[in-house]
């Protein structure tokens, strides 16, 4: 269904902001078509414009209609906002994903706003990858911010957050939140946290068991301390659009930090080594489905599977020795 890929063609595209072939591009990375790493290669010196924000969370949090309204808030300062909304199973499955798609949807005929969704679809290189060169493309397009909206259960989804520049964790003030969101690991990724749905009682009980949650955190591993930044809680009614600017003037300051200390400039650099050993994963993968496709497997026949592993990878070895690109 998808177009043959002429690389350079593509990306002037893509630069020139047009959004047929950002769409384009993005779907090229999805399935991984031939190509799609030139691709990515060509605009690889536009990168690094765009500011990042990972927004992050637990289930119904309110991160979609946060996204939004930041977009909105974003729109009214006139800058652009490209906006990735990961799914981690599929488009079609989940009640609460086809109210995303409404909510968002308002958005989309919005000029200055490009949405995507991006699910996994057994792609090699994994949803992660995937979407941070989605990211990528955006970035290159011009988009001023990209916002990466994840759900904050696995592992996967908390790393495409904290692949941003500033990751917001939302949590709300209901049962139990503020644990739930320590034993997930959202506590590490934060560098703000956002108590959405503060019309609810119980934000400000949230709020406190947020600090003290941190100040241990400090105490034990310093690493806040460390650092230097704290991360501050926004209290926001996103469905009303409360709070919603307080947070974009958290965000900026959490980026002139960021800007300040050189941080910005190791966690890109970061990113990128992340980047490289992502591909060399998926180029391993690659050689690994093809000797597995090609060989014949009859012959390996007694052998144990680590065996048979064994002599695969070897002469997967001896293949990428020889072989050219
Ligand atoms: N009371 C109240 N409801 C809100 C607020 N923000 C969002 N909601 C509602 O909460 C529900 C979930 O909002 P979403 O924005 O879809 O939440 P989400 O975190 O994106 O959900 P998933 O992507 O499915 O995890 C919707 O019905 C919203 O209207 C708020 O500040 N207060
Ligand atoms: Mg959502």
């Amino acid at each position: 269904m998808s177009r043959d890929l002429v690389p350079a063609e593509l990306a002037e595209r893509i630069a020139a902001g047009e959004p047929l072939a950002l769409a384009q591009g993005i779907t090229h990375v999805e399935n991984e078509t031939p190509g799609f790493e030139a691709l990515l290669e060509e605009l690889d010196a536009r990168l690094g414009r765009a500011r990042r924000i990972g927004v992050t969370g637990p289930p119904g949090a309110g991160k979609s209609t946060l996204t939004a309204e930041l977009t909105r808030h974003y729109r009214a300062g006139d800058l652009t906002v490209g906006i990735i909304a990961v799914d981690p199973t599929s488009p079609f499955t989940g009640g609460a994903l086809l109210g995303d798609r409404i909510r968002m949807n308002e958005l989309t005929t919005e000029p200055g706003v490009f949405i995507r969704s991006m699910a996994s679809r057994g792609s090699l290189g994994g949803l992660a990858t995937a979407t941070r060169e989605a990211a990528d493309l955006m970035d290159a397009a011009g988009y001023d911010r990209v916002i990466l909206e994840t759900l904050g259960v696995g592992q996967s989804e908390l790393d495409i957050a904290a692949s941003a520049d500033t990751t917001a964790v939302v949590l709300v003030p209901e049962s139990g939140d503020g644990i739930q969101a320590m034993k997930a690991g959202l506590m590490e990724v934060a560098d703000l946290f956002v108590i959405n749905k503060s019309d609810r009682p119980g934000a400000d009980r949230l709020e406190k068991e947020i600090a003290i949650m941190m100040s241990i955190r400090e105490g034990t591993a310093r690493r806040t301390t460390e650092a230097g930044w704290k991360p501050p809680i926004v209290q926001t009614v996103a469905s009303a659009g409360e709070g919603v600017s307080e947070l974009s003037d958290r965000l900026d300051r959490h980026f002139e930090w960021l800007t300040e200390t050189d941080r910005l400039d190791a966690r890109r650099a970061e990113r990128r080594l992340g980047r490289a050993r992502a591909a060399l994963l998926r180029r391993a993968q690659r050689d690994a489905e093809r000797i597995w496709r090609t060989e014949d497997l009859e012959s390996l026949d007694g052998d144990t599977p680590y065996g048979v592993a064994r002599t695969l990878h070897a002469r997967m070895r001896g293949d990428a020795g020889g072989a050219v690109g």
